[in-house]
């Protein structure tokens, strides 16, 4: 043992050193939550179990190979513990394959770039410094003896073994039922996540070149059944009328009715809600595609992919979407957003998705002064968007996509309607300036629709598209929240987004705040219900709000879900009028089961392309 220590120094250093970086990045660069000293011992072993096997090739190396191969592999993870710490600086989640391929997004991520550098990448670099100055001073050992590797792989072996059977023990499903990356980073580790994710990417492939009519059936005896028919009261509400859909950027449903230093941050949507059929118990359940995660749930009523984004991954599928069907009905689509068309591969998934025009950056005229952070100012925007909606010939449905309230949140001193909020977070604090903004310009909008007659015949929806505020800032939400903590099941409820239905003439009439549990997989049918068009032969996992025959249920994308009176969230099962957790969790039991189902069939129906299929 010691002569091994001796001899191969290099070797036991860089393995050293590369397990020191990763659990820093562990602790530092990630926010990975712990419930106990177990899944703190996790996160502390795990990196060992990747590389004792990987560094431990050098064993078989002559002298010059070991250093290289030594110093490559430390660099090359060095630069993935870097990228991931960025990367989830931006998305609070871990790189998966297809986001690889998103790359060309990176870079528009501009502002945001420069809040995401972690002095810890220095720290990073320091061991090479280090070796660099071992490797002059002391002789690498010759290629090792046979009974060394062997002996080094039995250990190996082991340590795997006792590492992933104690992962186990600790939450026995969680490679094949968990879509939580944090839940395999934590128990498994990033490398080997990386390795699991690479697994997952294949056997997708193959789901694609295997699918048949047969898989689509099973997926429509589930949706089928699953159906539930519109209420008369309801169906066809809004027949004949515009759409006008506006996508909040990153607008949590907190902002609602909610004060800082005394002032209410969306005045405009408070009093909006008061008017309109306005839903509180209604959940994002976007993934690693952010909007564009949203645009695909609202026109498709699927579920957007556990990792990467679907207007990446599946953009030459086949779909049947909202657009689809309203185009039967002689509407026509618009989409207005002041961004590149190729961000998150809008250009090409918009055609696929069956939207027949997109008015994308190339329509606006931006310039420094009407624009901050990432773009073309919310209020400018729906100025300039106006003198193309009043052209299109109606019936039109029209999607509003805002991008001021985006992270970093940075808005210029005349825009802030309100002061900062005081915390810790700066990040939080600004967000509230930028959500206030955000709201004026809805008002401004509101008030430029009548000016041009266009509000009486119009049905306006506004949905917030995915969280803004992550768990890295949970401090600051408390205190904003004026709660002690943000716990596991309050980290959930802030997963609610606003969405609301405003139909000037009826909803004004008899206005209604609806507290069942739903989520943005239910617009789909809800909305096409109140223009009149029945949804009876989808393939939808969503269901109409206003039926009588729905469940109130919604499942978020990593698996959580929440039902009137459960939530589920980290393998635990609470309560919602207690918030604790549940004496017999069974209670959960046919719900987790619900939701795993839907997202599976979900995912076979996009990575199968079983719409290729359908016919109707
Ligand atoms: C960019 C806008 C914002 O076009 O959709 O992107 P996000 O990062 O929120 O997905
Ligand atoms: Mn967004």
């Amino acid at each position: 043992m010691k002569a091994f220590f001796k001899d191969h120094w290099f070797l036991v250093c860089s393995i050293l050193f590369m397990w020191m970086k990763t659990y820093i990045i562990y602790q530092f660069g990630f926010h990975i939550r712990t419930a106990n000293l177990f899944h703190e011992w996790l996160l502390l072993i795990n990196p060992l179990s990747f590389l004792l096997p990987l560094f431990g090739i050098a064993l078989f190396l002559n002298e010059t190979k070991q250093k290289v191969f030594l110093l490559t592999a430390n660099l090359i993870l060095t630069a993935i513990l870097i990228s991931n710490t960025i990367f989830y600086g931006f998305y609070i989640d871990f790189i998966t394959i297809p986001v690889l391929f998103q790359a060309k997004n990176m870079g528009d991520m501009g502002s945001s770039m420069t809040e995401l550098f972690h002095p810890l990448f220095l720290l990073m670099l320091i061991d090479f410094v280090v070796l660099a100055w071992l490797l002059k001073r002391k002789p690498l050992a010759p290629k090792a003896s046979f009974k060394t590797i062997k002996t080094y792989y039995a250990v190996c072996c082991s340590f795997l073994v006792f590492h992933v059977s104690t992962a186990m023990m600790d939450h026995p499903r969680f490679l094949t039922s968990s879509y939580d990356r944090e839940v395999i980073v934590r128990n498994l580790g990033l490398f080997q996540f990386h390795l699991y994710d690479g697994a997952a990417q294949t056997a997708r492939i193959g789901q694609k070149a295997f699918a048949d009519e047969d898989t689509l059936s099973t997926v429509a005896n589930y949706t089928k059944a699953d159906y539930s028919a519109p209420n008369e009261e309801y169906f066809g509400l809004a027949k004949g009328r515009n759409v006008v859909f506006i996508s909040l950027e990153s607008t949590q449903q907190f902002v609602v009715d909610q004060k800082v230093n005394g002032q209410y941050i969306t005045p405009f949507l408070n009093q909006l809600a008061k008017k309109s059929f306005y839903f509180d118990e209604f959940y994002q359940q976007t993934e690693q595609g952010k909007t564009s995660d949203s645009e695909f749930i609202v026109a498709n009523s699927l579920y957007p992919s556990s990792s990467g984004a679907v207007f990446f991954t599946a953009s030459d599928n086949e779909y049947d979407t909202l657009y689809k069907q309203l185009k039967k009905e002689s509407y026509q689509s618009v989409q207005f957003h002041a961004n590149n068309k190729t961000f998150w591969n809008r250009d090409v998934m918009y055609e696929s998705l069956g939207i027949d025009r997109f008015y994308d950056v190339d329509s606006y005229q931006v310039n420094e002064q009407n624009s901050t952070g990432w773009g073309l100012k919310d209020i400018d925007f729906f100025d300039q968007s106006i003198d193309y909606l009043k052209k299109l010939k109606a019936p039109y449905y029209s999607t509003f996509i805002t991008l001021t309230n985006h992270f970093p949140f940075e808005i210029e001193p005349k825009d802030q309607f309100i002061d900062e909020f005081d915390s810790s977070s700066t990040i939080l604090n600004r967000y509230v300036t930028t959500v206030r903004y955000q709201d004026e310009a809805i008002k401004t909008f509101f008030d430029r629709m009548k000016e041009e007659g266009l509000y009486d015949n119009t049905m306006f929806v506004l949905m917030g598209d995915h969280y803004g505020i992550s768990e890295a800032h949970h401090e600051a939400m408390a205190e904003l929240l004026k709660k002690e903590e943000i716990t596991p099941f309050d980290a959930v409820k802030l997963q609610r987004v606003p969405f609301l239905i405003y139909i000037p003439g009826v909803t004004d009439q008899a206005p209604q705040t609806i507290s069942e549990t739903a989520g943005q997989i239910d617009v789909k049918p809800t909305l096409l219900h109140l223009l009149g068009i029945e949804t009876k032969d989808a393939i939808q996992f969503g269901n109409d709000l206003f039926s009588n025959e729905r469940t109130p249920f919604a499942v978020l994308r990593n698996g959580n879900f929440i039902t009137d009176d459960y939530l589920y969230t980290k393998n635990t099962c609470y309560d919602q009028k207690t918030k604790e957790p549940v004496e017999q969790d069974e209670v959960c039991q046919p719900y987790i089961e619900k939701a795993n189902k839907e997202l599976s069939l979900s995912d076979k129906v996009i990575n199968g392309n079983l719409l290729r299929f359908y016919q109707h």
